[in-house]
């Protein structure tokens, strides 16, 4: 179990991000986190904090020296019941950057230390309120950038994967037990009835572990978003239609063959998924070094894309261009897009349907703005085929508790092998404690110092 020496003393940090607004928070937590809140508070009814309740607000002044610091709200949280579990203070004074750090500076001579990034919740964690991954979907939360991510943390946050795990770890502790019960006394020979329950107890424990695993794959997705590579000839459309998927004229679009050269790229969502777009040059034979750098680099986009988006100019017959880029696109997730369907279609049916049999094809005029929806649709589909992503329920979207999971499933597929081709028991017995091992570390039962302050540094200070 991880030790943490460091609780002894009260820390201080301002909560919200620097700059000016209308509150700015700094949060005070430890056993001397009254005490300090009384050296510089004043409240106007004249009562001190160490008289007040827990979960109250109080009016008045920060007071250095009879002279007034701010003017300021203050809130006191008592232990257990608050976010560390230790006492805490929170003062609410004007957001203007000069008031947050005199208010800072004075809370620490009057004897608080400023906390490290994380280290609020990091306490949190080491006081037992909430295990290691609430305390990474705190991370999360904060750092969520759509919706549907959002909705996935919070499930973490409640503790529901915390759940899942201890009541996974439970089936192999009881199994271990089981094991290390019929090791130590040898006489009693294992009967067949209780091999076969431990067997189906490990397959059950290694079931649970897998489905978690199956969730990891929409997990990842929503943290990290889709990479959405468009590509097509010059001038067919490309920038245009990332401008419109991005709502914002990011990209310059010209009836000039050649306008992009860099790549763009661009978070957007799309029906509240995540998405990285990319909009390519669409040179196809460089003239220059710099148009050479173009191609590699459009290259390097498509080839490590999730889907592409083969933009074709509907208006025009389909040119050895396009062939050449269907070619190259033969091995990828791609949805065609044809564009400019305001146009009279100049595009045989026939070579269609020939030419991209599985391929999804939508068409759309990004000029009139017509057709979105269907790619839209189409995208999200090519991405989840089976057409939505499941919020409602628990999603593994770390890499940490990917791995760990993984290794979990290793070690207890091996165990129920070994079981199987009857190993010795102690071989069982010291995977199936592996596995239990794996599971601790993602909920920090079992974590080292190193890994721990690896992952509370990510944090923002004041969280
Ligand atoms: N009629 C019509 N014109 C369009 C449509 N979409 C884009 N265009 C025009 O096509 C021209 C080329 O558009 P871009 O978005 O710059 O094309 P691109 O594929 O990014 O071109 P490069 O950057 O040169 O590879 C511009 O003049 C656009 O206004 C459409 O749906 N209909
Ligand atoms: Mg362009």
């Amino acid at each position: 179990m991880y030790q943490y020496h460091g609780l002894e003393d009260t820390i201080v940090a301002i909560s919200t991000p620097v700059g000016h607004g209308a509150i700015g928070i700094i949060r005070l937590s430890g056993k001397d986190a009254i005490v300090i809140g009384d050296r510089i508070f004043k409240a106007k009814n004249n009562k001190l904090l160490a008289e007040a309740k827990s979960f109250t607000v109080h009016y008045g002044w920060i007071q250095k020296d009879a002279a007034i610091v701010d003017e300021v709200m203050v809130t006191v949280i008592k232990a257990p019941r608050s976010y560390t579990t230790e006492d805490i203070l929170e003062i609410n004074c004007h957001g203007g950057p000069v008031a947050l750090k005199s208010i800072l500076n004075f809370v620490l001579e009057s004897g608080a230390r400023l906390a490290e990034p994380g280290e609020f919740t990091k306490r949190a964690f080491l006081n037992g309120r909430i295990d290691l991954t609430q305390a990474e979907a705190v991370l999360d939360v904060i750092q969520s950038k759509t919706d549907a991510f959002l909705k996935i943390s919070t499930h973490q946050l409640k503790g529901e994967l915390s759940t899942e795990l201890e009541s996974i770890r439970e089936i192999l502790m009881d199994i271990y037990t089981e094991i290390e019960a019929i090791i130590n006394f040898p006489e009693d020979e294992i009967d067949a009835q209780s091999k076969g329950n431990i067997i189906k107890a490990i397959e059950l424990a290694g079931g649970r572990v897998q489905n978690l695993l199956l969730s990891a794959e929409q997990g990842r997705l929503l943290k990290d978003g889709i990479k959405l590579v468009l590509c097509g000839r010059p001038n067919v459309g490309k920038s245009s239609l990332l401008n419109l998927l991005l709502k914002t004229p990011r990209a310059i679009v010209s009836d000039i063959a050649g306008t992009t050269r860099d790549t763009i790229e661009e978070d957007a969502q799309i029906n509240g998924i995540p998405f990285r777009l990319v909009d390519t040059a669409g040179i196809l034979e460089p003239r220059d070094l710099i148009e050479k750098e173009a191609v590699h680099r459009s290259h390097q986009h498509i080839k490590a894309a999730d889907l592409v988006l083969f933009v074709i100019d509907s208006s025009e017959e389909l040119s050895d261009q396009d062939y050449a880029l269907m070619d190259m696109l033969e091995q990828q997730n791609v949805i065609v897009v044809f564009n400019k369907c305001d146009l009279k279609c100049m595009i045989e049916n026939a070579i269609v349907k020939e030419k991209f049999l599985h391929k999804p094809i939508v068409r759309v005029s990004v000029l009139k703005k017509e057709g979105m929806a269907d790619l839209e649709q189409a995208v999200v589909e090519q991405i989840l085929p089976q057409k939505r992503i499941d919020t409602d329920r628990l999603l593994v979207s770390s890499v940490r508790h990917i791995n760990a999971l993984k290794e979990c499933l290793t070690v207890l597929t091996r165990a129920q092998e070994s079981m199987n081709g009857n190993a010795f028991l102690e071989v069982v017995s010291e995977d199936v404690k592996r596995g239990v091992n794996f599971l601790d570390a993602i909920t920090g039962r079992n974590i080292d110092n190193d890994l721990l302050d690896t992952i509370f540094s990510q944090f923002c200070i004041g969280k």
